[in-house]
């Protein structure tokens, strides 16, 4: 049988449902978990209760100690319900204002687990000198620059303010609670609960559990039974819970804050939708618990394939943050209790309580908080911006071979073709199927011969049989995931059938990992002989996703390296795998070579080693939509480098969707076509005209872009600002554009895109946020916005995507069809000055060698340009930016080591500047010269004034090859 036909057969029983929705059986409510229910029945009860509600956490006053720099607080909590239980908090003002607040069980029986933060950042943040500590009665309070950060007693609270104005509150609401370890007690008799005001008489001392069970005098706030602590049933599964109940609650409230976005990944509106307090839009909370959420739903807070708890809190004055290092599975309510404020609560199963404060107070500011913690965007490749053909399966070399040929035959561009799981011989993955498959790196090679590549998927499952080494390495090696007995290996079901999972956790998997992908043979073990550097890599699966397991997953009752049970580190385990092969593509040559991996799977920190997807999407409208949120939300949690399956991954979209997603896609920072295994095939190649042609403009429009792409990456791996940029990050005072995510801002670049997501349109709106002129990308025409914000009505015929130029920016661009990007190394650019309102326009363009980290040591072009327009001239010049931003920290190494004559520069030392093209000139120039040089070629078409009131199609003057090039110093005049 052909392995595709097994998979066929496979997927009816695995994957098919009878119709196209989600499996909700297979997936939790809150109300399914045991400590979400316990969760949120506390902050019931706490609703219940209103102002007789009160925390039982407390600050033991005589325990608090303040370091000698005074940057470390830290002091004993207790807790009125539990006595004897011992709370360490510990709080650390970072120099660049971020606090952090740590609260763990001391002493406990057993250990929480607190190494979620170590994962996610990059390096242990510098404390602020800076400080003074003011201790109160009631609180302390330590004041640093124009912010404050106060720690109330009694009951404990931890408030961040700005400006004398609170911005994020700790446990303001009282739903702070850290289950502490305990020990099992013989079966519960149910008792009537204990007001707060009995409880005060009988809980002294009585912390042991037997008193619990007789008495539970805990039970105002706790409940009066033990929910599921000690064990767990979720349809055919059980969670044995060697340690009982250890999870955590803590409301984080925005007082002054309404709109709240973030905690990706959820099919949602960027702006978080509520899921609680009065008519909520969901009735379960966010969660994130990393899963293979097959046929997901378009509006949704369920889980996906990623976890990232990290929320922006925005106002029109004020955006602050949250980030909770927290590995375990999270739920999340969403409240706005008034217009202006919003309340959140969050439920982990395990772990510390360890989150950082973000003070903002702009989303720029966010941005760079979160990226000294977690790290910016790693700068992709630059071939991995161009498109990716992908579908489930190539199923042969030839295969491969003949759908190159077919995009060259038609002069579509393509970078790099991917191959699914089926190359691999019965899913054990590096082993070609030598039959489809009998010549890999001849094939490779034969894609590599126009400077494209070949990206291959490695999922995490490692077929249980000795023939296979990745396997039997693995297992030599003792670093499998383990059962709950802590012995032995782990087996679950996937697509290899019977496998075991590598635990990257353990140290002892890392150097190994990394050696399997060498190209060369090595005596010490197995490597991949049979591949080339020109072979990235897709992980895929890595949740993990285990057709056996527990909602598609492991058991949360496995057991990881240092004995941490699989429940402690569920949502940081992809993160692993994907680090590990990024490293591993990396280091395969020396010196080594930026690798490009795509993962499913992702966490808090997964920006810095590659690119992500949303997923198994379905080819609807509805997902279409979706997929442009998702991308957004994922970029300002840090992972910019993002798209959705272009075409949707299940279905066969007619023509007009296919192009509409091809529109969507090129607008993402990752751009790829996938599609399951049995839809038909879809390359763009095979549509009928007109969408064939319409869908070749748009391959070739993106690759126009590329260099507009690449500036903006090389940007968000500096300052870690997303690539593509909502309107609450481009304009944080305007709350009009508060809800706006259906349109965007490619980086800095001012390109301004609003993709068609519905069927049988004509035309959109676009919402323009300011008072300032924006130019049709493709007409020129000219389109005004209002200091209040302006909606306008464009034409989107399916031809068209609506794209726009704001007035002030310049857009350098590179126009020559070419098979694929390396071929463009040497293309000469196009410039579009689009004249501002106030006159005068700035842009930007980043060039290096797009592979090696060369750029680190300076060898790239950096430069800057700039249109003056003065009283009878416009001057459009071109600097060296590098040089300029020299002395700036901001990329260190990079740019102190910048010289503008670097080796690079030089490759591209002859390469032209071809077309300047000037948008909403006020009237006919009477002359274009190179400052220095002679007249130039130029024609003028006459139109609207970007300085005017008008709209209209804008003027326009073209000036043909200035005979400038692309790394020296120019000007153009053009004299009015
Ligand atoms: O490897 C097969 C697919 C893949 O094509 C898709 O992109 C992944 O998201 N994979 C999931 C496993 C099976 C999905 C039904």
């Amino acid at each position: 049988m052909q392995p595709w036909t097994l998979i066929g057969v496979l997927t009816l029983l695995i994957a098919v449902p009878d119709a196209l929705a989600v499996k909700s059986n297979d997936f939790k409510t809150c109300s399914q978990a045991g400590f979400c229910r316990r969760g949120r029945a506390l902050s019931a009860r706490a609703l219940e209760a209103k102002s007789a509600w009160k925390s039982p956490y407390s600050v033991d006053v005589p325990s608090i100690s303040i370091t000698p720099d005074k940057a470390v607080f830290t002091a004993g909590v207790k807790s009125s319900l539990y006595p004897d239980i011992k709370f360490g908090l510990e709080l650390r003002v970072h120099d660049d204002g971020v606090v952090r607040v740590r609260m763990d069980e001391v002493n406990g029986l057993r250990k929480r687990y607190n190494e979620a933060a170590s994962w996610a950042l990059i390096s242990e943040p510098q404390i602020s000198q800076d400080i003074t500590w003011t201790a109160g009665k009631k609180d302390i309070r330590a004041k640093y620059g124009n912010n404050e950060v106060v720690v109330a007693f009694q009951p404990l609270k931890v408030s961040l303010f700005r400006g004398g104005k609170e911005q994020i509150v700790l446990n303001g609401q009282g739903l702070l609670h850290m289950e502490h370890f305990r020990t099992k007690a013989p079966a519960v008799t149910k008792t009537e609960a204990a007001t707060p005001e009995e409880e005060e008489g009988v809980m002294e001392g009585s912390e042991d559990a037997q008193v619990v069970v007789e008495v539970n005098p805990r039970a105002w706030f706790e409940g009066d039974k033990e929910d599921d602590w000690w064990e767990e049933r979720f349809s055919t599964w059980t969670d044995t819970k060697p340690k009982g109940p250890e999870s955590l609650s803590i409301d984080i409230s925005f007082p002054s804050h309404g709109t709240i976005y973030g905690i990706p990944q959820h099919a949602t509106r960027l702006a978080l939708p509520t899921t609680s307090g009065e008519s909520p839009t969901f009735t379960d909370p966010y969660r994130l618990y990393n899963a293979d959420v097959f046929e997901y739903l378009a509006s949704s807070p369920m889980s996906l394939y990623g976890s990232i708890p990290v929320l922006h809190a925005h106002s029109a004055d004020s955006t602050v943050g949250i980030f909770h290092a927290v590995g375990s599975e999270t739920w999340i309510d969403v409240s706005h209790p008034s217009a202006k404020s919003t309340q959140t609560h969050w439920i982990s199963e395990s772990g510390i309580l360890d989150v950082f404060l973000m003070p903002g107070p702009t989303p720029a500011d966010i941005f760079a908080q979160y990226s000294r913690l977690t790290g910016t965007p790693a700068l992709p490749p630059h071939w991995s911006l161009g498109y990716h053909q992908c579908r489930w399966n190539y199923i042969s070399s030839d295969d491969v071979r003949t759908v190159q040929k077919r995009f060259d035959e038609e002069d579509m561009p393509v970078d790099v073709f991917w191959l699914d799981i089926e190359y691999a011989e019965e899913h054990k993955y590096f082993m070609w199927d030598q039959k489809s498959f009998p010549d890999p790196v001849d094939m490779t090679n034969d894609v590599a011969a126009v400077g494209r590549k070949m990206v291959v998927i490695i999922d995490p499952h490692l077929k249980r049989t000795s023939s296979y080494p990745a396997y039997q390495e693995a297992s030599d090696r003792k670093v499998l995931v383990k059962p709950p007995s802590g012995e032995g290996e782990y087996e679950g079901w996937c697509w290899s059938g019977s496998s075991s999972w590598i635990d990257f956790f353990n140290p002892d998997s890392w150097d190994w990992w990394k050696s399997l992908f060498k190209t060369t043979e090595s005596k010490s073990g197995w490597t991949w002989t049979s591949s080339t550097t020109d072979i990235h890599i897709w992980n895929d699966m890595n949740e993990p996703s285990v057709f056996n397991g527990p909602e598609i997953s492991m058991p949360r009752d496995n057991v990881h390296y240092g004995g941490w049970e699989h429940r402690d580190i569920h949502n940081i385990n992809g993160m692993l795998f994907s680090n590990l092969t990024s490293q591993a593509v990396q280091h395969r040559t020396d010196p080594p070579t930026r690798p490009f991996v795509l993962t499913r799977s992702f966490y808090a920190g997964s920006q810095r080693f590659g690119a992500m997807w949303t997923g198994d999407n379905l080819g609807t409208w509805e997902h279409m939509a979706a997929g442009i949120q998702m991308v957004l939300a994922n970029g300002i949690a840090g992972m910019s480098f993002a798209g959705s399956d272009v075409g949707g991954f299940f279905g066969n979209p007619e023509p007009e969707m296919l192009v509409r997603w091809y529109q969507v896609g090129i607008f993402n920072p990752f751009l790829r076509a996938h599609a399951h295994i049995d839809t038909k095939r879809r390359e763009p190649f095979l549509l009928e005209q007109p969408y064939k042609g319409i869908v070749k403009d748009l391959l070739r429009l993106r690759y126009t872009m590329l260099p507009v792409w690449y500036t903006a990456f090389r940007e968000t791996s500096v300052t870690g600002v997303p690539v593509l940029r909502p309107h609450y990050v481009m304009f944080p005072k305007d709350p009009k554009g508060f809800d706006v995510d259906d349109q965007y801002f490619i980086g800095a670049s001012g390109l301004l895109v609003k993709p068609i997501t519905t069927k049988g349109a004509t035309e959109t709106t676009v919402y323009l946020a300011e008072d300032e002129v924006y130019y049709d990308y493709f007409s020129h025409h000219a389109y005004r916005g209002a200091a209040k914000g302006k909606e306008i009505t464009v034409q989107a015929e399916l031809h068209e995507v609506p794209l726009f130029v704001r007035g002030g920016s310049i857009v350098p661009t590179r126009e020559r069809p070419r098979r694929s990007s390396p071929l463009m190394k040497r293309d000469p650019f196009t410039l579009r000055v689009a004249l501002s309102k106030a006159g005068g326009a700035r842009g930007e363009l980043y060039l290096d060698d797009g592979e090696s980290y060369a750029h680190q040591a300076g060898q790239f072009v950096w430069r800057g340009f700039s249109a003056e327009v003065g009283k009878k001239t416009v001057r459009v010049a071109s600097r060296d930016l590098g040089a300029e931003r020299k002395g700036e920290a901001v990329d260190g190494v990079a740019l102190a080591s910048y010289n503008p004559k670097n080796a690079f520069a030089e490759t591209v030392g002859e390469v032209r500047v071809e077309k300047v093209v000037v948008l909403g000139l006020g009237g006919k120039p009477s002359s274009v010269t190179v400052e220095g040089g002679g007249e130039l070629v130029w024609e003028y078409t006459a139109g609207v004034a970007a300085s005017g009131k008008g709209e209209g199609v804008a003027s326009v003057l073209t000036i043909k090859d200035p005979k400038v090039l692309v790394v020296k110093d120019w000007a153009i005049v053009i004299q009015l």
